[in-house]
């Protein structure tokens, strides 16, 4: 016998609409938070992986910023980002709100998708909202064009479903070394991560369009003899009345998006935090491409 490692191992995109749940699933597939996620458009700025294992495989998911009609630099650079995700992959799975259905943005990228000539695969989130005879309806629709190798019903939110995705992927994916180590389940720089829980806290706990004007930076990381860990971060706004919301009356609410991210990152860290959050006035900071190259996007897209 030739002793030819059985390992697998391949890159599978998750593209779709803003808000289908592209994070959601990646958070699920992975176990543990990888993608930080809210019920608004746009959370997700830039690729993030997701790095799975099931028996041989060796699965990365990368999720990608929606793909919808953008108009300003960011939101050009965040599809563009999305797009590349795709090109890059071995495998695209097109994740559809199943409760939503087949809206325009779904619509667009199904085209594109016929374009480019290659087969994905469907992904139904959100099954839980929804009724069987709609899903299948829906699946029926969608599966049309012919344009999809396989079809999953899943809820990334319970988990439903989400065993027979993966299992299908472990099968599919190419001979081939493991590309990450063993126990890596993202490539997100810690600091970037810490930023990004506390993006998800302003995104979580502000309305309006302020959440999507703001972007967070890690100034410090200090690791302390005691273990535990002090970490400064910016909070960067455009305008100065923003940074007197998201300060709050008497600083009331900088006070609980420190403690919620605080919280969310002692979980996921597994260590005790201190979280100083500051935050300041950049305007244009989506005009500037240090931002950009920051989170892997093309400022130029
Ligand atoms: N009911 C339900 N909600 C979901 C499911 N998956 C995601 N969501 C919600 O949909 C919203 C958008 O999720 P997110 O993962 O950020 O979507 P993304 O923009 O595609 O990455 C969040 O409020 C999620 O909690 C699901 O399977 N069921
Ligand atoms: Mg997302």
């Amino acid at each position: 016998m030739p002793d030819t490692p059985d390992t697998r191992c391949g890159f599978v995109a998750v593209i779709g609409a803003p808000n289908v749940g592209k994070s959601t699933l990646l958070n699920a597939v992975v176990g543990t938070k990888v993608s930080i996620v809210s019920p608004k458009v746009q959370t997700t700025r830039s690729r993030v992986l997701g790095i799975v294992i099931r028996g041989a495989s060796q699965i990365v998911f990368i999720d990608t910023p929606g793909i919808f009609t953008p108009r300003r630099r960011l939101e050009r650079a965040m599809v563009a980002a999305a797009w590349g995700g795709a090109g890059d992959a071995d495998s695209v799975a097109l994740l559809v709100d199943a409760a939503r259905g087949c809206d325009a943005d779904t619509s667009a990228i199904l085209e594109r998708l016929a374009e480019s000539g290659r087969k994905a695969i469907l992904v139904l989130n959100k099954v839980d909202l929804v009724r069987k005879p709609t899903l299948l309806d829906l699946a029926g629709k969608l599966n049309e064009r012919g344009l999809f190798e396989a079809t999953f019903m899943v809820s990334a939110l319970t988990g439903d479903g989400i065993g027979d995705f993966v299992e299908h992927l472990s099968q599919i994916v190419a001979p081939g070394p493991w590309l990450f180590p063993e126990d890596q389940v993202s490539d997100m720089p810690q600091r970037l991560l810490a930023a990004e829980i506390t993006r998800e806290q302003i995104l979580l706990q502000l309305h309006q369009e302020l959440p999507y004007r703001a972007a967070v930076e890690t100034e410090s990381w200090e690791e302390r003899s005691d273990g535990s860990a002090k970490i400064s971060q910016v909070i960067y706004v455009e305008k100065e009345n923003h940074r007197a919301i998201v300060l709050g009356k008497g600083g009331s609410r900088i006070k609980a998006i420190g403690a919620a991210a605080r919280k969310e990152l002692e979980t996921l860290l597994d260590i005790r935090v201190h979280l100083f959050l500051f935050v300041k006035v950049r305007e244009n900071w989506a005009d500037d491409p240090e931002r950009y190259r920051e989170w892997g996007l093309d400022f130029k897209a």
